[in-house]
């Protein structure tokens, strides 16, 4: 895989954890992509207010998400440029969650972008305000994209870790950030988000990002059959443009393909567990004689 990292020791952090916390962005930044987000609160807020996570995509507003991707362009690209290399960007968005209760975002993978893992695909989640553990801060369960690798297709496919969600919640590590901050996150990393109970919405940025020469593939299951998954060659400007059902309006299908779905076996999930470095010798113990998964 092409690194893309400027700095050796963030690649291999990105590699080994599958995310990175850095601070990039100064206060007046965030500040900008926050006013500008005022301006297009209530588009957002008017097509999706039943949802509890929602994102610029869901407006269906290509000149929205146009405007949005020069606006970071215009805003953060130096920060980007400095410290990534080796990349192509993929399509941007506001991302919102609502506050209240139920709006726990529980652990998943994002979709598959490109062939993985001779590439990486990635976002960088940039909040516009502080996020702690009732603020709807990014969860990770680190080192989980080098358990097993799976095939992530729109609009649902069997999930593979359905049997261990409740251990992983237990596994995730917090990140809390403060104004500035931003996160590195593997799109085939298992992460989530905590509750937002601030009464306000909170608000971040995702950009997304693949390696550099990647092709970038859709995929899309049509009623659940997985022999015939629709493989799509994009554009970044495909994902500007999406039919009601889900597939992309103007990208071309190049291929229609099988794919096995099965979950990952105990037998896989303990093994990596004995290997992987990021967990302690007592979670470690827990999980491999105390626990049944
Ligand atoms: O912003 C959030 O609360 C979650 C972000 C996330 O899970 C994602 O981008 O896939």
């Amino acid at each position: 895989m092409l690194q893309v990292f400027k700095e050796e020791k963030l690649q291999s952090q990105f590699e080994s954890q599958g995310y990175v916390k850095l601070k990039l962005f100064s206060p007046t930044q965030i500040e900008k992509l926050r006013t500008y987000y005022d301006k297009v609160q209530s588009e957002h807020e008017a097509t999706l207010q039943s949802h509890a996570l929602y994102s610029s995509v869901e407006t269906g507003n290509a000149d929205l998400l146009m405007a949005i991707d020069k606006l970071l362009k215009d805003t953060i690209m130096d920060q980007v440029k400095a410290t990534f290399q080796n990349y192509q960007t993929l399509i941007s968005n506001f991302l919102i969650k609502d506050s209240g209760d139920e709006t726990e975002l529980m652990p998943h993978q994002d979709l598959t972008f490109v062939n993985e893992p001779e590439h990486c695909s990635f976002n960088l989640w940039i909040p516009l305000q502080k996020t702690d553990r009732n603020s709807g801060q990014l969860r990770v369960f680190k080192g989980s994209h080098r358990i097993s690798k799976t095939l992530r297709v729109v609009p649902d496919y069997p999930r593979p870790f359905l049997p261990y969600l409740d251990t992983i919640r237990e596994l995730f590590t917090d990140i809390e950030t403060e104004i500035g901050e931003c996160v590195v996150i593997n799109h085939s990393v298992l992460h989530g988000s905590s509750v937002n109970l601030t009464g306000q919405p909170r608000v971040a940025i995702i950009m997304g990002f693949c390696t550099e020469g990647a092709d970038i593939h859709y995929h899309y299951m049509p009623e659940g059959d997985s022999s015939r998954i629709e493989k799509y060659l994009m554009k970044a400007e495909d994902y500007y443009h999406f039919n009601p059902d889900g597939r992309p309006k103007y990208a071309k299908q190049i291929d229609t393909i099988s794919y096995c779905y099965e979950p990952v076996s105990e037998q896989t999930f303990q093994s990596w567990v004995k290997k992987e470095p990021h967990l302690d010798l007592l979670t470690k113990a827990k999980l491999l004689y105390f626990k049944s998964f």
